[in-house]
């Protein structure tokens, strides 16, 4: 068990004392996060400072940071080469190195990329492969492939399975991030003359066909995964790609039914209408301006984007990962079915408070659906229109009323695609194969950041709930690395300390009595309402630290995550929660002429009929996520977080604001305030001879090795806690901005001494 304390930041990373009048500093700013001044006057704790950019600032000590003005104008390609590690000078080296284009940067071993929201093919192309290949981390400009090349040798140098973890908040960059380091390690562990299809050219061409399939433009991205997804890499003794396997977590399935101005539904929906005449025709396809399920927003197109020339690339792709011609029929007809769907629209029965097909076009769509699904039109009109309850004494068959019949509706669609989207990786699982004699691989993970919305639901929920296991695994190997350092120094780390966010873990995933336990509780107690659930939770977690009832909430509950604060609304997160296929639906569709349709609808066994009255989605993910984990605990991992620099997804754009708080939740700042716990500064022997020699003079003249000069140096000071290590000097924070602040006052001293020879002199 790790121990846990040093929480407090700033004064890990700021020392107050190093500040005098002159010196340079950052202050903080509302709107740039950081500015840079210098201090004009000390009153008590206070500063008065002069800002580059013309303002004039007060600021207390304590919140100022010393600032580096030896620091190389053109920035460090890694943070842990800053001589004084603290959040402005992160922010601001990342700063320099993107208007640079340098869009790449490492803490250590992790690699922080910044979209650049443009193409830059050079820095991906084969060159820049060759060029990667073989080379040790670090020796090269930092890159996705240096990670690749990273996780590749170690595999094969240690025998043992790595894991690259991608995440950033959506357009950040991952899914491309993802894509180049599948096409790096197929480069290295393909084979050279192609045999057929080869494993790594399916495993790469999976990518078009899941985008396909579970990519939707959003505001926040025109390609935004609507799915998390961990793809395994196997490899052979040769080190050569032999198989592989693909998880994918929490499709959103809302979006099938359900979008907004100027989103999109998922681009398979587009691609199909755009197909060849013939095609369109066969499937009663046509504008998709047509089809409810893609005219609730206006936007139709994607800029760069030819839908007819996709969906041809498309159907190519799904030939390389092994879906056959019919297979593929069958999945455009089932696309084609939930268009036709969401066009039958229901009215009020004039003699019951029942439904009826609302006109022609609704009979003419349901029809349509039938024949593309090859089920009995009356099947599904009483499918989506009718109940049938089962009590002891008789079956009642109840219709449901216009609303009711559009729920169910809306449900279908929503069954029929996640099952399709689920066969897909079935299907592709199976076609490229799992080699069993494998014994290593690399998996890269390629899964949602933190969010944090003005409204958050279930999904925002699951979605920290993976970023806070994620980073208590990131939290774990970070601390570790450290320590294998300090270890390789032969310096004492006993002392280092961080704060772990396993209560948060235990708020939400502890059972019994962690929110999803008491969720599924609530979900299967057939009285209970967003309200009762909410006030259990307030009643079982009020003296909880990282739970917090919002003043004036009736029903919304805060989560005081490591990224921050997140209130969420419970409305829905009993409906979201069940996963539930109605059986009238479910027999409907099992009983298609459609081998395909059918297949998506197994008949459930008498058994499972009974009992699968309410399966958690909740709880099925959390035990994806155990799964995950434990996979993940038995490889080495590396990490990638994306950042994006701008709202606007446009090129050049680099906003403080926005970096630093992905910064703070991809856990960029847990690493480096967990290196601040500990020695955040290394510098060689003879790097901090040449840096603070001066302030010992006599050590310099005396004939001594540069280790036992740094000593001396160190003693003469006063300073205390550092560790002198076998090549380097470790200090703790603060340490290096104390000896430059004496460096600085003895070069003061000396010139005001020479101006007074010189004065005197004349
Ligand atoms: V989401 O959570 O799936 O919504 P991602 O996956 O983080 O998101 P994605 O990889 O899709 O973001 O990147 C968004 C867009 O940024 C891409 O469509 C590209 O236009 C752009 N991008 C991202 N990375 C690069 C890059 N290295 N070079 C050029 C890039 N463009
Ligand atoms: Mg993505």
């Amino acid at each position: 068990m790790m121990r846990v304390v040093a929480e407090n930041l700033e004064y890990l990373m700021g020392i107050p004392e190093n500040i005098v009048v002159g010196s340079h500093v950052w202050v903080g700013d509302p709107e740039l996060v950081w500015i840079d001044g210098q201090v004009l006057n000390i009153n008590g704790d206070e500063a008065d400072i002069q800002a580059s950019n013309g303002k004039k600032v007060v600021s207390r000590l304590s919140k100022l940071h010393p600032k580096d003005t030896e620091a190389p104008t053109d920035g460090v390609d890694d943070m842990t080469k800053l001589a004084y590690l603290h959040e402005p000078g992160v922010l601001h080296n990342l700063e320099i190195r993107y208007k640079m284009n340098e869009i790449y940067t490492y803490t250590g071993n992790i690699l922080i990329a910044i979209n650049p929201f443009q193409s830059l093919p050079d820095l991906y192309d084969a060159n820049m492969m060759k060029h990667y290949k073989g080379a040790t981390l670090g020796d090269l400009s930092p890159h996705v492939f240096a990670i690749a090349e990273a996780a590749y040798r170690a595999m094969i140098t240690d025998e043992k399975s790595n894991s690259i973890l991608v995440s950033g908040e959506s357009g950040a960059g991952k899914t491309e991030t993802t894509k180049m380091l599948m096409c790096y390690l197929a480069y290295l562990g393909g084979r050279v003359a192609s045999e057929g299809r080869t494993v790594e050219q399916q495993v790469l061409e999976s990518n078009p066909v899941l985008e396909a399939f579970g990519n939707a433009k959003t505001v926040r991205n025109n390609n935004s995964s609507r799915f998390g997804k961990f793809v395994e890499i196997q490899f052979d003794k040769y080190g050569r790609i032999s198989g592989a396997a693909i998880r994918t977590y929490l499709l959103e399935k809302s979006r099938v039914c359900q979008i907004s101005d100027p989103e999109r539904n998922y681009h398979c929906f587009y691609l199909l209408c755009a197909s060849p005449p013939e095609e369109k025709e066969k499937y009663k396809l046509g504008d998709p301006r047509a089809f409810h399920y893609l005219n609730q927003s206006s936007c139709y197109e994607l800029a760069g984007v030819n839908a007819a020339q996709e969906y041809l690339s498309t159907k190519r792709a799904m030939d390389i990962v092994g879906i056959s011609q019919e297979e593929q029929d069958a999945i455009f007809r089932v696309i084609a079915a939930i268009l036709h769907i969401g066009n039958i629209k229901f009215a009020k029965s004039e003699e019951t408070d029942s439904s009826v097909l609302e006109d022609e076009e609704s009979k003419f769509h349901l029809q349509t659906t039938a024949e593309l699904l090859m089920c009995d039109p009356n099947a599904l009109e009483d499918a989506l229109r009718k109940r049938v309850m089962i009590t002891p004494e008789e079956i009642i068959t109840r219709s449901l009323d216009p609303i009711g019949a559009t729920v169910s509706r809306d449900g279908l669609a929503k069954t029929l695609y996640s099952r399709l989207f689920d066969w897909l990786v079935y299907k592709i699982n199976v076609s490229i194969g799992q080699d069993p004699s494998s014994k290593v691989l690399i998996g890269v993970l390629d899964i949602y950041g933190f969010e944090s919305f003005v409204s958050n639901s279930f999904e925002q929920f699951c979605i920290n709930f993976t970023n806070e296991k994620l980073q208590q695994h990131f939290n774990q190997h970070v601390f570790k690395m450290e320590q294998e350092q300090y270890t390789k120094e032969g310096i004492n780390w006993s002392y280092l300390e961080f704060v772990d966010n396993q209560d948060v873990l235990d708020l939400i995933e502890k059972k019994p009595g962690g929110i999803i336990a008491l969720l599924d509780e609530a979900c299967m107690f057939p009285k209970s309402t967003h309200e009762t659930f909410s006030q259990k939770l307030y009643q079982t977690f009020k003296d909880h630290k990282r739970f917090i009832k919002p003043k004036l909430a009736r029903s919304d509950f805060t989560v005081v995550h490591y990224a921050g604060e997140v209130q969420y609304r419970s409305e829905q997160f009993l409906d979201k929660n069940k996963d539930y296929v109605v059986p009238e639906h479910q027999d409907m569709l099992s009983a298609s002429r459609c081998s395909f349709v059918s297949g998506l609808f197994p008949p459930l066994s008498e058994e499972t009929a009974k009992s699968a009255k309410f399966s958690s989605i909740g709880s099925r993910f959390k035990l994806q996520l155990q799964q995950l984990m434990e996979t993940l605990n038995l490889t080495e991992p590396h990490y990638i977080r994306c950042v994006k620099p701008n709202n606007l997804l446009q090129p050049g754009i680099f906003e403080n604001m926005n970096v630093i708080q992905q910064l703070r939740s991809g856990g960029v700042l847990e690493a480096v305030r967990i290196k601040c716990a500990g020695f955040p500064t290394h510098r060689t022997f003879h790097d901090f001879l040449t840096r603070v020699g001066i302030l010992a003079p006599e050590v310099l003249l005396g004939n001594f090795n540069e280790k036992d000069s740094c000593k001396m140096i160190l003693e003469k000071i006063g300073l205390s806690g550092y560790q002198i290590g076998e090549t380097q000097i470790f200090l703790r924070a603060g340490q290096m901005a104390e000896l430059d602040a004496q460096r600085a006052r003895l070069l003061n001293n000396s010139a005001t001494v020479i101006q007074k020879q010189i004065k005197t002199h004349f």
